[in-house]
């Protein structure tokens, strides 16, 4: 049995068995990762927590555990350590059917989960429906319930397709908003999955991510005061069909909308959901399965934009955000382009993700706290190597 390291250096190695978490296989992922990190004038500390991947075969779920972590009260994102992002090795061929994450103390007990401020599952080997950076495979924070994919009576019917040895990088970002220190915690991944024997084979699914701001780099921007709008603009690497959408806006966001600029219609547009005090408290998902999903080609152009209305009268720095994630069917999985490392774009994007541990779709379930983007701020300043093609910015 052979086993691709995860492959971050720009090729894939064969290596003997190590069966995805064995010392020797870790050691070779670090060096591949040190080796990456220098490339992309980011920090990869050689201490600090460790990650193990196991595969509970009863319960049909891969865990990714990252420990220790160390917690002490009252540490905000800043001064908490945080893990730099892992690189892990899947330990099986299959389907991802959905994720979830917890913390637990050293003892396994579970630990308030407002300590996980997000996490991202990002898979560097392949690459995203608009843009040529890592493709985001999942994204929770703290208020992320599990993620599932839909099933029939149990039995699973559309799955994110993995290979045994592919790589996923956890990215995570903690902080201890509690009263109590927790030394030896950890975070724990559980990705529930259909082997390759489920019959019928799930139909494969890709997750997709579009942000108003360019695809790689920071993805909060200044809210001018009044009405404002910003938009990007894009063309999928495929065609297929969008199953299913949902989106993200701060405070004093009004809409976002996707539309097919070349057909002149809106696919979609929606208003968060606000309380009494005028504060988001979600943003409504859309599913499109009972039509079979809304087609988007690649020869047409896709524009998303984030609509607000900022009643302070002042400009809010890093104030506003807009992205769209969504769950793509495409007409053909074959065809989806392989991972471009030489592109920009895409070696911003792992910069980026190395030096914030933001790789970003931070939390699209709900709001940030404000505080949280000023970390953001000095990765705004920094142009990004983008073909003006692509983008489309309305101040
Ligand atoms: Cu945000």
């Amino acid at each position: 049995m052979k086993v691709r390291t995860p492959a971050l250096s720009g090729r894939r190695e064969e290596l003997g068995i190590f069966g995805g978490v064995s010392a020797p296989g870790w050691r070779a992922v670090l060096s591949v990762l040190v080796v990456w990190g220098r490339l992309a004038m980011a920090q990869v500390p050689e201490a600090g927590p460790t990650v193990q991947v196991t595969n509970d075969s009863i319960h049909r779920e891969i865990i990714v555990e990252l420990s220790p972590l160390s917690l002490p009260a009252h540490a905000s994102h800043h001064s908490a350590k945080q893990p730099p992002p892992r690189a892990v090795a899947l330990p099986l061929t299959g389907w991802i059917e959905g994720y979830s994450a917890e913390v637990v103390d050293s003892a396994g007990h579970p630990i308030p989960r407002e300590i996980l401020h997000h996490l991202n599952l990002i898979v560097p080997e392949r690459r995203e429906l608009f843009s040529t950076i890592m493709q985001r495979m999942g994204a929770a924070g703290a208020e992320t319930p599990p993620v599932a994919m839909p099933a029939v009576f149990g039995h699973p019917v559309v799955g994110y397709p993995v290979h045994r040895g592919d790589t996923v990088l956890v990215v995570a970002m903690l902080h201890n908003p509690t009263a109590r220190s927790y030394e030896g915690a950890r975070l724990r991944v559980r990705l529930p999955y259909a082997t390759e024997r489920t019959w019928p084979h799930p139909v494969s699914i890709f997750p997709f991510y579009l942000d108003v701001m360019p695809p790689a780099g920071g993805h909060a921007y200044p809210l001018p005061p009044g009405h404002s709008e910003r938009s990007w603009e894009g063309r999928p690497a495929v065609p297929g069909r969008i199953l299913a959408v949902g989106g993200h806006l701060h405070e004093y966001g009004v809409a976002l909308r996707l539309e097919d600029v070349t057909a002149g219609r809106v696919l979609w547009q929606t208003a968060p959901v606000t309380n009494a005090a005028g504060e988001i408290v979600s943003i409504p998902t859309h599913s499109f399965w009972w039509r079979l999903g809304l087609p988007i080609r690649p020869d047409h152009t896709y524009r998303l934009t984030a609509v607000y209305d900022n009643p302070t009268g002042k400009a809010i720095p890093d104030g506003a955000m807009g992205a769209l994630g969504g769950v793509f069917l495409p007409d053909n999985v074959a065809a989806w382009p392989a991972v471009d490392r030489t592109s920009a774009e895409y070696q911003r994007d792992v910069q980026v993700t190395y030096e914030t541990g933001m790789g970003d779709m931070n939390d699209m379930q709900g709001m940030h706290d404000m505080s949280d983007m000023s970390d953001m701020r000095s990765m705004h300043d920094m142009p990004g190597p983008l073909s003006p093609s692509r983008t489309a910015q309305t101040p």
